[in-house]
């Protein structure tokens, strides 16, 4: 359905006109380096591109109080009167471009014209206030998109991500006792030592009357939080509250001065992990995510990280996550007490919310402030990206219908002789319809490890399930995959044989008990319900995916799966996070066109369509998950969800 990118180049005239080193750093450059970018990456090309226009003055009027036009001369009085702020006569101007960017964005979204989008921005707005303008912002855009979302779309359900590592204080302060808006918020905090050194930054502010657990702060205690830090945030904290909130719309506060080598934030996180946080956004409100531009200081990095951003809005999966996934000490902590402060607010957090077992002394302390390593930034993903997205291996006479367009129908097929000698040890590959099934499977494999095909889905009579997937397991191994995950539902077992060196990870969905037979052969019953399946794959899967950190990911739906189309769509979804989007699914050949037409669409890239309000995990289904967290967390570390804090 595509992407916007609202813009125009008005926005780069405001700029500082005298001497002052807080403001500095918000340059006309930051949107002119973005877009450069953009375009040398052919990605501002694929774009559906608005030239913004102004917000009205009633527009402006949903947030804040009348508005006044000044001289020039005025302008360095009145910036003395706000913090961090410096006006110049085109500010006025820009900051109605920047307001009425956001507001294009949200129409385009909601009246379908695409599916997301960003907006490119200057001034920023989240520090901006009713009547205050504050931190380089003068009127507050996605505070005036989501009122106006309300308002003229009629929506009940918001969801504002400011991933910006400042706290959007503004945004905070216009929807505090407001449940229709939920505001979650990440930030630099230290302790309340870092600008805009606020009491209400912390964990423990909630929102207030009825909009008390709608406001979610996630303060950053230390510098130097990472990839996974940031994903353990979002799995552990602002994802449950989220899909219990089913939200209709995705607006994010899009700061990346919460990325590497920005001045401000001395933050550690990759551009890729914008990639990754979009990508998980994406799974709410069917995709209809809008993302208006923060801050974000270091050029390069800035950069970098918006066409992250915008690569994945276009659907393209994210390139794999650096780094040793492994959160440290003190972001533990902080996800630990914002979870504690929500959960008397948050049914699914509630279950869960025993107190976790202490973590030994000694684990990982934050790495601190790091400049950006150049090596980090300069190259792009050097391999190339493959030139099919998706593939099918399907037989079904009416799979046609239900796939998109540039979804490639494969009919090649492996050597017949090679086909026979995978089959040859498995008496359930004996029959030709096995084999044939198996030669097209090896066929789609094959493109994928040669990097010319990304995902694709492939099937198999039922009773040859577990022999095609043993099949496909080992020629992934042997055939280039350094760490393949398997995630089987239904009657799958592992295959006996299959080695245990570390270079697989089995993780069985299905069946009465919980059980970790060892740190990479683990099983857990499928939830019933919405909400038990919602915290499994949120809770268990995923963490022990990013831990891992596959190069290939198989998701099987065997024999007795009992998997729900948009179960199964949700978590295609979401592990094609993983391994840079290299997911083969294998389905039995009876299954439906629609759910093998579903799972197509969402491995190239289309949004799950959204669950609706969800039901609560089951006592068991929490159960198995606090279980399997208690076995496995000293192995994989993005299970933990929080760390003890000492009182104090
Ligand atoms: C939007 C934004 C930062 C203000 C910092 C003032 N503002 N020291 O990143
Ligand atoms: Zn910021």
């Amino acid at each position: 359905m595509g992407t916007a990118l609202v813009y125009h180049e008005d926005m780069t005239a405001t700029r500082l006109l005298w001497d002052d080193p807080e403001c500095e750093i918000e340059r006309p450059e930051r949107l002119t380096a973005a877009l450069d970018r953009l375009r040398q990456r052919g990605l501002e090309q694929r774009c559906l591109l608005l030239s913004a226009r102004e917000a009205s003055e009633e527009e402006l009027g949903l947030v804040h109080r009348e508005t006044q036009v000044l001289g020039k001369e005025e302008l360095q009085a009145l910036s003395g009167q706000f913090d961090a702020i410096c006006f110049h006569p085109s500010t006025f101007h820009c900051a109605r471009l920047a307001a009425g960017a956001g507001l294009q964005l949200v129409d385009a979204v909601l009246t379908g014209a695409v599916q997301n989008g960003l907006a490119l921005v200057r001034p920023p707005g989240h520090h901006s206030q009713r009547a205050a303008a504050n931190g380089f912002c003068v009127f507050n855009n996605v505070a005036i998109a989501a009122a106006h979302a309300k308002q003229k779309h009629g929506l009940h359900r918001i969801l504002v991500v400011d991933w910006d590592v400042h706290h959007g204080q503004g945004i905070q302060y216009l929807f505090e006792d407001d449940p229709s808006i939920l505001y979650f918020s990440w930030h630099r905090y230290e302790h309340g030592r870092f600008w805009p050194f606020l009491r209400e930054s912390d964990a423990d502010a909630v929102g207030r009357g009825q909009g008390l657990g709608f406001t979610v702060n996630l303060p950053w205690n230390q510098v130097g939080m990472g990839n996974a830090d940031y994903v353990a945030a979002f799995l552990h904290l602002l994802l449950p509250l989220a899909f219990e909130f089913d939200p209709e719309l995705v607006l994010v506060s899009a700061g990346f001065d919460s990325a590497i080598g920005d001045p401000e934030g001395q933050m550690q996180a990759t551009p890729e992990c914008f990639a990754h946080l979009t990508q998980l956004l994406q799974v709410l409100a069917g995709g209809r995510v809008c993302a208006v531009l923060e801050g974000g200081y270091h050029l390069e990095s800035l950069a970098e990280s918006v066409c992250m951003t915008v690569q994945t809005l276009l659907g393209d999966p994210a390139p794999p996550l650096s780094g040793s996934m492994v959160p440290c000490q003190s972001a533990l902590e902080s996800i630990q007490s914002a979870r504690a402060a929500q959960a008397p607010h948050w049914k699914s957090l509630q279950l869960q919310e025993e107190r976790p077992p202490p973590l030994l002394p000694g684990g990982p302390v934050c790495k601190g402030a790091a400049s950006a390593p150049s090596s980090l930034l300069d190259q792009p993903c050097l391999c190339p990206a493959p030139s099919v997205r998706t593939a099918v291996a399907l037989t079904a006479p009416d799979i046609t219908l239900v796939l998109p367009p540039d979804v490639i129908q494969q009919e090649g097929s492996a050597l017949r002789e090679e086909t026979e000698a995978w089959a040859r040890p498995h008496e359930s590959l004996a029959r030709e319809e096995a084999l044939a099934a198996l030669g097209k499977l090896l066929y789609l494999l094959d493109g994928m490890l040669d990097g010319q095909v990304n995902s694709g889905i492939a099937a198999t009579p039922a009773s040859a399930a577990a022999a095609t997937l043993d099949v496909a397991i080992r020629r992934g191994l042997s055939h280039g995959a350094q760490r393949l995950l398997c995630v089987a539902l239904g009657q799958l077992d592992r295959p006996p044989d299959l080695a245990h060196d570390g270079r697989s990870l089995w993780l069985n969905i299905r069946g009465k008990e919980a059980a970790a037979l060892s740190m990479f052969h683990v099983s857990t019953p499928l939830p019933a319900m919405t909400g038990g399946f919602l915290s499994c794959i949120l809770g268990l899967v995923l963490p022990l995916a990013y831990s891992f950190q596959p190069d290939l990911v198989l998701v099987a739906l065997g024999p007795g799966h009992g998997l729900q189309g948009r179960h199964a769509a949700l978590l295609a979804a979401m592990l094609r996070g993983l391994a840079g989007g290299r997911v083969l699914a294998l389905l039995e050949e009876d299954s439906t066109p629609q759910l093998a037409g579903i799972l197509a669409r969402v491995l190239n890239g289309e949004a799950p369509p959204s669950l609706g309000a969800s039901s609560v995990a089951s006592p068991e289904d929490v159960r198995a998950l606090m279980y399997l967290r208690g076995q496995l967390e000293p192995q994989w570390k993005m299970l933990q969800v929080g760390a003890f804090t000492p009182q104090k």
